[in-house]
Parts: structure tokens; sequence; C-alpha cells
């Protein structure tokens, strides 16, 4: 017996249950296209961010000279560094750490660049949830003002390799 052909319009009818499913889709799908814009405009979730291409041997080298030149001291290994209020100050991300530790003073405002110098890494910095993707031939300028006081910590959330897990920094905001 030969095999039927399949009907040509095979969903035909639909259940209620598959339309529910359709109609609730497509909703949502056209709230959350609509929303991308409108977030964008006026939510406050990104932050300005500006990158600049450099290669990431260029950014290593602009970022030990800022370290040399603030550092106040060592943490596990990791140099201490205080930059003055208005500088310019750098973070690299390297598998598997965040060099330097930044200091900074509450209610000043810092230009930090932030790149990698391997791989793809990202910056997350908690407990205030910023996050920001970290790409070696990039450095992206972040202009923040801390608001409050405290040990912050960097968490890498973007998978760099066996010591991913590892990769916690920190920055600390004094009074
Ligand atoms: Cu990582």
């Amino acid at each position: 017996m030969p095999i039927a052909a399949p009907e040509r319009i095979w969903w035909k009818p639909l259940s209620r249950a598959e339309r529910v499913w359709v109609v609730t889709g497509v909703s949502f799908l056209l709230l959350l296209s609509v929303s991308m814009p409108i977030w964008h405009a006026y939510g406050a979730a990104d932050n300005p961010e500006i990158s600049y291409r450099i290669s990431p041997e260029e950014f290593a080298r602009v970022a030990q000279d800022f370290i040399r030149r603030y550092q106040v001291g060592t943490y596990k290994g990791i140099p201490v560094v205080r930059p003055p209020a208005g500088a310019s100050a750098y973070l690299i991300a390297q598998r598997f750490q965040w060099s330097p530790i930044l200091e900074l003073k509450k209610g000043e405002t810092y230009h930090i660049y932030l790149s990698a110098t391997d791989v793809q890494h990202g910056l997350s910095l908690q407990p205030v949830n910023m996050n920001f993707q970290v790409v070696p031939g990039y450095a992206s300028l972040l202009t923040l003002t801390p608001t409050e006081a405290g040990v912050y910590t960097i968490l890498c959330n973007q998978y760099c390799g066996v010591g991913h897990h590892l990769m916690a920094g920190r920055v600390i905001v004094k009074e």
C-alpha cells in the first residue's frame, strides 16, 4: 500500500491549546520587540560606554605604567592602586585575574579603561550588578562616580578557561 501523502494544511484544525500557545508567544515577541527601543531610550540599563581600538600589548604597557605610578600596596600578589580623582585608570582582565585593585574615593569621578590581554572576559561588578564585555583589542571607557563606600567584587561572567570560576577581583571605595 502506498504511503498516503500528508495533508497539505496539517495544522488545521488548530486545537484550543495550540491557539492559546501561538497567541501568547506572538504577543510576547511583539511586547519584547517594542520594549527594546523604548528601554534603550528611556531605561537606565545602558551605561555610557565608548570603545577604542588598542592592541593587547599596548594596553598592557599603558596599564603597567599606570600601576607603577599610583600603586599604594599589594593584596594577595595583586597591586593596589589609588588613582587621583579625575584621573584615567586602567583595569586589565587576564586569565584568571583582574588587575589592579582600584582604590577609589566616594563622590569622585574616574575614567576607567577596561580591556583584556588574552581572551574575552565579562566584568560583573557586585553587588551593584553592572556588566561589561571585556574584549582584547578594544579598550572600553567607563566613566563612573561611586556613590557608596565599600568593597566591591568583580566577577568574570564570560567563560574564559579552566580558572574562570576563580577570576574575582575587587574595587575599594573609601569615604
Ligand atoms: Cu572568565
